[in-house]
C-alpha cells in the first residue's frame, strides 16, 4: 500500500490491521443493492443486533439505518438503504434517491448481490452507479467491496459461477481505466459464513478518523422510530400480494409505558386484513413487538386509512420518508 510514513521500522511485522502508533480509523460505509438482496440481514450480521427490520417481501427498508461496529481502534458506520429499483410510486422515487444519495457521503461502498439469482440489469445499474461515483472522488478511499450473498442457498459451483460472473461485470463497467480497487466476498448474511472476513477488510481499509459514537452503542436511530419499524416488521409477515407497500407505522404517543403506534393503510379493505378475524392479526403482531422490545409495555394499535399515501407528497413528508 503506498505510503508516505517512513518504512525503516520493522518491515512486515506492522501490518495495517496491527497499529503502534495509536492511530483510529473510521468512516461510513453503505450498503446498496436490489430490493430483497439481504441488505438489511447482513447489516444486522455485522453489528450483531437487529438494527434494521428484514422481510422476505422487497422493499421493506424505508429509511438509512444506521448501524454501529466499534473495534479496538477502529470504528465503523454502516449505512442500510433501500433497495434501488424501477419506481411505480412517489415513495418508490423516495427510496431509490435516498439510497443513491448515500453513495456521495460516505467512504466505503458495499455492493450486495446475490448467488442464488441471476446478475440482471438492476445490479449493473447499481455496480455502474458505485463504481461511477468512487471514481469521481478527488482523494480518499476508492475501493468497492461487492458482496455475493446467500451462498448458503447454493452449492460451490454456483458461487464460482456467479463470482466469475459478476468479476468479469466489473471489469467491464471499469474499462480501460480500472480506477477503483474492487473486492469480492462471498457469504451468507443469514449464517454469518464470510461475514467476519469481510468486516476485516473494511475496518482495515477506513480512512484516518475518530470515533463519532461512544463503543456500547449499535444504532442511532430513535427508540420511536425502532418500535414502529418493528410494528411494520410483524405485519410484514402476516400479510401478501400489495399490502405490504400499502402499510406505514408511526409512534403517535409515548407516554411510557403506554405507547400507541397508527398504522396506515391505503383501502378500507386492507383496514379489515389489517385487523384479521376477531382483532386477531393486531394482537398477535402485538404480542410478538412487545415479546421483543419490552414486555411491560402496553401497546396500542391504530389502524387508518389514508388513500393513496403512497403517491402523496404531503404524506410522505408526514411519514418522514
Ligand atoms: N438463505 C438466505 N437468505 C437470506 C440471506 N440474506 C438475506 N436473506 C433473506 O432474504 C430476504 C430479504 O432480506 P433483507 O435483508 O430484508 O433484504 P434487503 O431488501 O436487501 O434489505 C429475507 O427473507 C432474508 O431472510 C442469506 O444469506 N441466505
Ligand atoms: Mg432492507
Amino acid at each position: 500500500m503506498p505510503s508516505d510514513e517512513p518504512q525503516d521500522d520493522g518491515g512486515d511485522a506492522l501490518t495495517d490491521m496491527v497499529r503502534d502508533d495509536g492511530e483510529h480509523r473510521s468512516g461510513f460505509v453503505t450498503i446498496v443493492g436490489r430490493p430483497n438482496v439481504g441488505k438489511s440481514t447482513l447489516i444486522n450480521q455485522l453489528v450483531g443486533d437487529k438494527v434494521a427490520i428484514t422481510s422476505s417481501r422487497p422493499n421493506t427498508t424505508r429509511f438509512a439505518i444506521r448501524g454501529i461496529v466499534t473495534r479496538p481502534g477502529a470504528q465503523a458506520v454502516f449505512v442500510d438503504t433501500p433497495g434501488i429499483h424501477k419506481p411505480k410510486t412517489t415513495l418508490g422515487e423516495r427510496l431509490n434517491e435516498s439510497a443513491y444519495d448515500s453513495l456521495h457521503d460516505v467512504d466505503v461502498v458495499v455492493v450486495v448481490i446475490e448467488a442464488s439469482a441471476k446478475i440482471g440489469p438492476g445490479d449493473t445499474a447499481v455496480l455502474d452507479r458505485a463504481l461511477d461515483t468512487l471514481r469521481g472522488r478527488a482523494g480518499g478511499t476508492r475501493v468497492l467491496y461487492v458482496v455475493v450473498n446467500k451462498v448458503d442457498k447454493v452449492g460451490p459451483e454456483q458461487v464460482a459461477a456467479q463470482l466469475l460472473e459478476v468479476v468479469a461485470l466489473v471489469d467491464k463497467l471499469q474499462g480501460n481505466q480500472q480506477a477503483v480497487e474492487v473486492e469480492f466476498f462471498p457469504i451468507s448474511a443469514k449464517t454469518g459464513k464470510g461475514v467476519a472476513a469481510l468486516l476485516d477488510a473494511i475496518l482495515a481499509g477506513l480512512p484516518e478518523g475518530p470515533q463519532f459514537y461512544p463503543a456500547e452503542v449499535t444504532t442511532d436511530t430513535p427508540e420511536a422510530l425502532q418500535l414502529a419499524e418493528l410494528v411494520r416488521e410483524q405485519l410484514l409477515s402476516r400479510t401478501r400480494d400489495e399490502l405490504p407497500h400499502s402499510i406505514a407505522c408511526r409512534v403517535t404517543e409515548w407516554e411510557w409505558p403506554r405507547v400507541r403506534v397508527e398504522i396506515l393503510v391505503e383501502r378500507d379493505s386492507q383496514k379489515g386484513i389489517v385487523i384479521g378475524a376477531g382483532g386477531d392479526v393486531l394482537r398477535q403482531v402485538g404480542t410478538a413487538v412487545r415479546a421483543a422490545y419490552a414486555p411491560e409495555m402496553f401497546l396500542e394499535l391504530f389502524v387508518r386509512v389514508e388513500k393513496q399515501w403512497q403517491r402523496r407528497d404531503d404524506a410522505l413528508d408526514r411519514l418522514g420518508y
